[in-house]
């Protein structure tokens, strides 16, 4: 594989930019080789400067639930762009956006757009804190929020993937403000609870945790939250920034049928541009400003050219009938034949799906339920795994604590060469 030009490009970005990335993972640090620049992207298909075709399993990290440059959204994005790109005011779209996720997602009554799911989370918190009139949350090892400093403690994604879980920086003082659960595991929530329970605002959790490989919830977790923050008067936060739109309509929340407090949505609410939003229920929304006292602002929140991508995205998902079973059908095809290649090349490992999101993990457990089951994994094979795909034109995410996301885009052909693919990869990696 030629790689000429991206080696060059990545060479120059590491001058001016620190690491050479605007966002850790995509250095590709963990699988030992330089990333590749992309130039363009349709479909299910990305283009690097080099003119190396891959397909993509990334979707840009969740968002590109449609495929690459979907014409409607480009469409929408191109219409509104001719009207103006930024007011710092008013406009209708936002009105219609809001009352299509309120529409969506069942326990949102109303909704505050902002610019990313890091600012979305960091809001809701703030929002819970406010509410409640409590100081500390619960979140759970491995389980990634964004980097806002109350989350980066023994946060997953890019910092478990570049050994950084807890991040300088972040000051004692807030850190003793967040308090650690284990991921699937009442009692450790219970144990918080019996000691500080009339000081916790809010548990915040992934309801599937995505960011340190996909691991679903135990059946029970996510109503047993739901009791015990309920017991205690504490909110329960979904973060939803990866399910939301992806496993339903209405997310995670409508898949499990567990309802929480407050939910913040990112990724596929943008339709590929940067938006994030957070809502739920009316009387905890009514808190924020200006109608009550707690503070968050955005010069670019609502922005109208991401409102139409989003609107254009939010309708196709809401009104395409057979949506969500057929991105299931395609997502349990390539598990499918992920797992014959396991089984048929005797590598240890195994799948971890719910809908159109997966992560293979190179295992020799039976099973990944926890952040210390998903940390016993092979990086090592991981990493040999991802270079051989990506010589074969199959685009992973570059570390073993990341998911793997089906698009509406993937044919069955994309899958099938991807199942193979895969094949070759383990066979030699056995060799
Ligand atoms: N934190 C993102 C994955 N969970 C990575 C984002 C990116 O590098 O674009």
């Amino acid at each position: 594989m030629k790689q000429d030009k991206s080696q060059a490009a990545f060479s120059a970005a590491r001058k001016v930019i620190p690491g050479g990335v605007n966002s850790p993972v995509r250095a590709f640090k963990s699988v030992g080789i330089d990333p590749v620049v992309i130039d363009h992207a349709k479909g299910a298909h990305i283009t690097d400067i080099d003119g190396n075709h891959y397909i993509d399993f990334v979707s840009s990290w969740g968002p590109l639930i449609l495929g690459h440059a979907n014409d409607d959204i480009l469409k929408a994005i191109q219409e509104a762009a001719d009207k103006g790109t930024s007011f710092g005011a008013p406009t209708q779209i936002e009105t219609e956006m809001a009352q299509l996720i309120v529409d969506m997602v069942p326990s949102v009554d109303k909704v505050r757009m902002v610019n990313s799911g890091t600012e979305a989370t960091m809001s809701a918190l703030r929002l819970a804190r406010g509410y409640t009139k409590r100081d500390l949350i619960v979140k759970f090892a491995g389980n990634y929020h964004g980097h806002a400093d109350s989350f980066l403690i023994k946060a997953g994604s890019g910092a478990i993937t570049l050994g950084l879980p807890d991040s300088p920086g972040v000051t004692a003082a807030t850190a003793q403000d967040t308090l650690l659960a284990d991921y699937n595991d009442l009692d450790s929530v219970e144990r918080l609870f019996k000691d500080h329970g009339k000081d916790i605002a809010a548990i915040i959790v992934e309801p599937v945790a995505g960011n340190m490989g996909v691991v679903p919830p135990n059946k029970g977790f996510l109503e047993g939250l739901r009791k015990i923050t309920t017991a205690y008067g504490a909110l329960l936060i979904f973060d939803e920034v990866i399910t939301g739109f992806r496993l339903a309509k209405g997310g995670a929340q409508e898949y499990f049928n567990v309802m929480p407090d407050l939910t913040t949505l990112g990724k596929i609410i943008g339709g590929g541009l940067p938006v994030g939003a957070y809502g739920g229920r009316e009387d905890i929304m009514d808190a924020l400003a200006p109608d009550g006292p707690v503070y968050q602002a955005g010069t670019l929140s609502g922005n109208p050219l991401a409102m139409a991508a989003g609107l254009a995205m939010l309708k196709t998902l809401n009104e395409t009938p057979g949506f969500y079973e057929e991105m299931d059908r395609k997502a349990a095809k390539l598990e499918a034949g992920l797992k014959n290649n396991l089984e048929k090349t005797n590598t240890p490992g195994l799948i971890n799906r719910v809908g159109s999101l997966m992560t293979m993990f190179f295992t020799e457990k039976d099973a990944v339920k926890s952040f210390d089951d998903a940390m016993a994994s092979d990086t090592e094979k991981y990493a040999n795994y991802f270079r051989k795909s990506i010589e074969s034109g199959i685009y992973l995410a570059p570390s073993q604590f990341e998911a793997m996301f089906a698009s509406w885009a993937h044919t069955d052909e994309d899958l099938d060469k991807c199942i193979e693919a895969s094949y070759c990869a383990m066979k030699e990696m056995q060799g």
